[in-house]
């Protein structure tokens, strides 16, 4: 796969080795990350990255377009019909750009917005100060109820009669539970905000209709391509046929140059393999995965925030055990399982130690894996936490690791 970059250069081909190692032997819980399909990685390593396209299809700053408007249409054509949307835009490189866009389009500088608690489950580019989020909007967050860990509706509602946000967000990083999106619009009708949904983490799920569908009311729904739907990095937003060109004027020439047209071709790829009966397979695979593995680490004593999962992934809040996620991130990577450290909602720690970790099941049911194979990866984690200063179960654990990788295989 990498051997012509062996020739040309030797020391990039070795980190490619490594990374490729890495990911055939090490099993991949990281709930954002996936594996491409051969075709996806084709396309986006291919000649579509030489061709400059500033513009949209038919009306290019450059010459000799032709081909690449084909390919720009087609991924908008895909999308369109795979999502039900009036209007997208896929030249937006990633999630944070896309949020950027929408924020840009519709808000001035200093503009209130209501968003998610990144300690509750929110992301970056929704408010947090250290992002652009924060420093451009005044932002008021919102969280999930101390009692059942899920939205509270209730509080957002009054918290929007309050501040009056000129836009709500509904999205999520980590919350494991299905999004209002109805209840959502509601509120913001009620208050004359925009509403947008950052579907990022779930677009596939939302794809074979296993979670509440956003298009039929949020203003604008925002997404990344390579979680749940499983294609090129990259973004992409959605929206009514009455905000198209506000949007894609955002993008460029408001945020953006040329196009990153490789990467474009590539998310058409994916939108094809995402129209497939085989796709929404995969997401009802993913989901049961999921729920498998919450069960199998609820019964080993884990705590599970919420009490479960509707989607594609969890949080194990690991207070009663007395390590930090960070710690239990890198314990666990030993046995050769990757997580990733993550707050819990009433965040005790900061979010470089934090209380818990996230898991996630869209790589590893790629892989093929199923409901068995999530109760021996939920053993595997709790025996690692609960019995961290036995080198005897390190070693049982990296076993069993190994065994499933060979077993399944990355398709690559
Ligand atoms: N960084 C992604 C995640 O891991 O959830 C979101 O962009």
């Amino acid at each position: 796969m990498i051997d012509y970059i062996e020739e040309v250069d030797p020391e990039i081909a070795e980190i490619m080795r490594l990374e490729i190692e890495k990911q055939e032997t090490k099993i991949n819980l990281i709930a954002s990350e996936n594996y491409a399909s051969r075709a996806v990685m084709e396309a986006q390593g291919s000649v579509m990255t030489n061709k400059y396209a500033e513009g949209y299809s038919g009306k290019r700053y450059y010459g000799g377009c032709e081909f690449v408007d084909m390919a720009e249409d087609l991924a908008i054509e895909r999308a369109k019909e795979l999502f039900g949307a009036e209007h997208v835009n896929v030249q937006v490189n990633s999630g944070s750009a896309a949020n950027m866009a929408v924020y840009f389009a519709v808000l001035k500088f200093n503009d209130p917005i209501l968003s998610m608690d990144l300690s509750h489950g929110g992301h970056l580019s929704h408010g947090s100060p250290v992002s652009f989020a924060g420093k451009f909007y005044d932002v008021t967050p919102y969280g999930v109820e101390r009692e059942t860990e899920m939205i509270d509706y209730d509080r957002l509602e009054e918290l929007a009669r309050k501040k009056k946000p000129k836009l709500i967000v509904a999205g999520a990083s980590a919350y494991p539970r299905l999004l209002d999106f109805k209840r959502f619009r509601e509120i913001a009708d009620e208050v004359g905000a925009y509403l947008m949904a950052d579907v990022a983490h779930i677009a596939g799920l939302i794809v074979a209709g296993l979670h509440p569908d956003p298009i039929p009311y949020a203003h604008f729904v925002t997404t990344t391509t390579h979680k749940t739907l499983r294609g090129p990095r990259g973004g992409m937003i959605m929206c009514q046929e009455e905000y198209a060109s506000l949007i894609d004027r955002t993008i460029f020439p408001g945020m953006q140059g040329g196009p990153f047209m490789h990467v474009i071709a590539a998310k058409a790829v994916a939108f094809k393999e995402a129209q497939k009966p085989e796709f929404a397979e995969y997401q009802r695979q993913i989901v049961k995965n999921s729920k498998s593995l919450a069960e199998e680490l609820e019964r080993q004593g884990m705590r599970i925030v919420s009490g479960g999962t509707d989607n594609h992934l969890s949080l194990i809040d690991l207070t009663a055990h007395e390590i930090t996620g960070k710690d239990a991130e890198k314990l666990i990577d030993k046995a050769g399982i990757i997580v990733n450290k993550n707050t819990v909602p009433f965040e005790t720690k900061g979010p470089f130690v934090t209380s818990g970790i996230r898991v996630g099941t869209p790589a590893v049911t790629t892989r093929g894996m199923k409901e068995s194979e999530m109760r021996i990866i939920g053993e595997c984690i709790s025996a690692i936490i609960k019995e961290r200063d036995d080198p005897k179960v390190l070693e049982d654990v990296s076993e069993r690791v190994a065994e499933l990788c060979r077993e399944y295989p990355v398709p690559l």
